[in-house]
């Protein structure tokens, strides 16, 4: 009876709890809207209202000329943090909603980019000039490639190649650009754009247009001048083939015809036999007559999305993605205490090694590739699992119109078929005192980029016991260049003709903190031996490791380089909060990765990624500091915008709003397994927050989910449990069932 009326109390609170939490917790009022991408409605108004001002001359993107003004983006220009701030915890109104919008200028006498701030959404009437760090402006030239002058590129290797015709029949086994029908070819253009500022001069390498075009180069690499606008005067200025450097495709096709030129016959076209498609082949050995494992919610969702606002057992948090660096969530707490109030994805390189000239020029950068655009739609049962709730993204990038990208998110909750925490206790005689357990689930926010031939997966992972895991996953297609045998030294043969060139991913988040508050310290753990004269045998000595704490005092004391051993724990801390045990609450990050930089310091590229010398580096909160890279840093990472190296001074970093600015990856040495596709197995990296100290006990304690077993007389057993008893037919129709003997048969 007592039990009853406790359960009956308990489920009291827990319904009033739910009930004032959902009302505080509207959308409208609880913060995630300021937070929240722009709406259609918001992206059509802004281009309206931009395009209503004479004296910008707009047109259309899409206009088939390079020699316009046009809008090249719009997306959320996030608040100010103290702003976002005053309104989620003093509930003063919210900054109104502004957009940030890039203008490509390039119809006038000095060509240049723009950024504005426009605002207010829904009906804007002002606009303000966007400008980075030190009033440094971007350079015309250091901007992403459009679809426009894409087209054009294709268009000036269709004239420059009709001249050389008769070597590319015969070369590729039957590919052109000319007249093809069937058997075309297309292009790989590779970055940066030239060897110093104000360039635009682009390696290119043409490939076959089948299936997996990525991993079919034929052998021609091509250095053209696009950097005038009018593309008739584009030039080529050098032509790469079979180990030999020409003067242009004149050169090539002179030495071609006079029998001078040594030439690699690529063999015969088989369509039916394509190395780089998903076409099954070889020897199956799993059934297909039956589907494999799938997840399921017998009783549904667990979770609640409300827009882009989000929570899950304890868990709430807002997400966008930016359009372009992608995924971001804000207002990150758990059982409504701050963790962090932004973390969020900042860029994505891959720099190459290689022996033909493209190869050995590929460094990408790839937000300036439109990164967090390019998310494309997520297939359920593959991509995120059927269960999945998924959401559509629009971005208005590239484009006249808002462009929906289709289940382009997915959130769902799964099971990590792991244990969070297991007992059994057994009685050393055969049976058990108590077997405990607690099954682990966790909520999956996840979108994707493919950036042309890669596929990356974003996650972030919330576990019940306050740990988030931020996790990026590879897969697509490699990036390879024709095979030549000096190539070996920079990669692997992966086909007759083709070579997996060397590179490492290099991942960049942006982690503000907040841990219960915006006051924070670091301090890192590191171990010493020691070694003293055992006091119960002074005969003896005792030899262990003993704790070293170091708090770090300044940025620049807590900027940790690639190729030092980063401290064994990096606790970040409020120490105006303690829990129950005196300690000052805090979280740790604990890495995943298995990065190293890529390029020398001071190398001509590493200004542009400078944030790729440090593992990890903290800074004071400064809203001028809001991002460590740019769309322009691929363009021009000779001379960037934003240079994150700026952002590390000796500023003090006790008891302030820090930031930790997080790099992970890896190194790529690609491999047969590599063909058709990367795999994601054993290729994630990625960082864990977790708390440390700063509960006073496990916090999945609160779980229901557990399950406690005590064994009673005669083989049969007491279940404790505060779910179904059943999980529901769809999974097993037997309750769940414990034995816990263990005697000899
Ligand atoms: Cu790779």
């Amino acid at each position: 009876m007592i039990a009853a009326m406790r359960i009956f109390c308990l489920l009291q609170v827990i319904w009033l709890a739910t009930c004032s939490g959902s009302r505080s917790r509207n959308w409208a009022h609880h913060g995630a809207s300021m937070f929240a991408d722009l709406t259609t409605v918001e992206m059509k108004a802004v281009r309206a209202y931009l395009h209503g001002i004479p004296d910008m001359k707009l047109t259309n993107a899409r206009d088939g000329t390079l020699k316009k003004n046009s809008i090249l983006l719009i997306e959320l220009h996030v608040p100010k943090k103290v702003e976002a701030l005053r309104a989620l915890d003093n509930g003063q109104a919210k900054p109104p909603r502004e957009a940030r919008v890039v203008v490509q200028f390039g119809n006038q006498t000095k060509p240049n980019i723009t950024e504005y701030i426009v605002s207010p959404m829904p009906y804007p009437n002002s606009h303000r000039v966007n400008h980075f760090k030190a009033g440094k402006p971007i350079s015309f030239d250091s901007r992403p490639k459009t679809n426009v002058e894409d087209a054009h590129i294709y268009n000036f290797l269709q004239r420059a190649f009709a001249k050389a015709n008769n070597f590319l029949l015969e070369t590729t086994g039957g590919f052109s650009f000319t007249n093809c029908s069937k058997w075309c070819l297309t292009f790989i253009d590779v970055a940066p754009r030239g060897l110093g500022p104000g360039e635009r001069r682009t390696w290119i390498m043409l490939h076959k247009s089948v299936d997996g075009f990525f991993l079919h180069p034929v052998g021609v690499e091509v250095l053209i001048n696009h950097q005038d606008l009018d593309p008739n005067k584009w030039t080529v200025e050098k032509v790469w083939y079979n180990q030999m450097y020409f003067n242009g495709v004149d050169h090539l096709v002179e030495k071609y015809e006079s029998g001078e030129l040594e030439i690699v016959k690529l063999p015969n076209h088989n369509t039916d036999d394509l190395f780089s498609t998903y076409m099954p082949r070889g020897q199956s050995n799993t059934p297909t007559n039956i589907y494999g494992p799938k997840l399921v919610e017998p009783q549904g969702p667990r979770y609640r999305v409300d827009r882009n606002f989000v929570e899950y057992a304890g868990w709430s948090f807002a997400y966008r993605v930016s359009s372009s660096t992608g995924i971001q969530i804000f207002d990150l707490r758990f059982n409504r205490e701050r963790i962090a109030y932004e973390i969020s994805l900042q860029e994505a390189i891959s720099f190459y090694s290689g022996d033909t000239p493209a190869g050995m020029q590929t460094k990408y950068i790839d937000s300036g590739w439109f990164m967090g655009s390019s998310s494309f739609e997520l297939a359920s049962g593959i991509d995120c699992p059927e269960i999945a709730s998924f959401v559509d993204l629009y971005h208005y990038q590239d484009s006249d119109k808002p462009v929906r990208y289709r289940n382009a998110l997915c959130i769902f909750e799964m099971t990590t078929a792991m244990p969070l925490r297991r007992h059994f206790d057994s009685n050393l005689r055969g049976s058990y005192n108590f077997y405990g357990g607690l099954e682990n689930t966790v909520l999956v926010l996840r979108t994707t980029s493919t950036v042309y031939n890669y596929d990356y997966i974003w996650d972030f992972i919330f576990y019940q016991n306050g740990v988030v895991e931020a996790k990026i996953s590879a897969t697509g297609y490699i990036h390879g260049t024709f095979f030549t045998p000096n190539g070996l030294h920079y990669g692997t043969k992966v086909n007759q003709h083709l070579l997996g060139n060397l590179h490492t991913h290099l991942i960049h988040y942006k982690v503000d903190l907040d841990i219960s508050g915006r006051q924070n310290s670091l301090e890192t753990l590191n171990l010493e031996f020691v070694n003293f004269t055992n006091p119960w045998s002074p005969k003896n000595s005792v030899v262990q490791s003993k704790l070293r704490r170091t708090e770090h005092k300044t940025e620049r004391s807590a900027a940790f380089r690639f190729g030092k051993t980063l401290p064994r724990y990096i606790n970040f801390y409020n120490p105006n909060k303690k829990n129950k045990w005196g300690y000052q609450k805090g979280y740790r990050i604990q890495f995943n990765s298995h990065a190293h930089s890529v390029v020398p310091r001071g190398s001509p590229e590493e200004k542009g990624i400078s944030w790729s010398r440090y593992p990890l580096a903290v800074t004071r909160y400064r809203d001028s500091e809001g991002a460590s890279s740019s769309i322009y840093a691929q363009g021009d990472p000779w001379e960037p915008v934003v240079n994150f190296e700026d952002y590390i001074n000796n500023e003090d970093i006790v008891n302030k709003d820090l930031v930790a600015w997080v790099t992970v990856g890896f190194l790529h040495v690609p491999h047969s397994e590599d063909i058709p596709n990367t795999a994601t197995p054993g290729n994630a990296v990625g960082f864990f927050l977790r708390p440390f100290n700063f509960f006073d006990e496990d916090p999945s304690l609160s779980s229901r989910s557990a399950i406690i077993v005590r064994p009673v007389k005669d083989g049969k057993s007491h279940i404790q449990r505060w779910t179904p008893d059943v999980v529901g037919h769809c999974v097993t129709d037997k309750p769940f069932y414990y034995n816990g003997t263990y005697a000899e048969v």
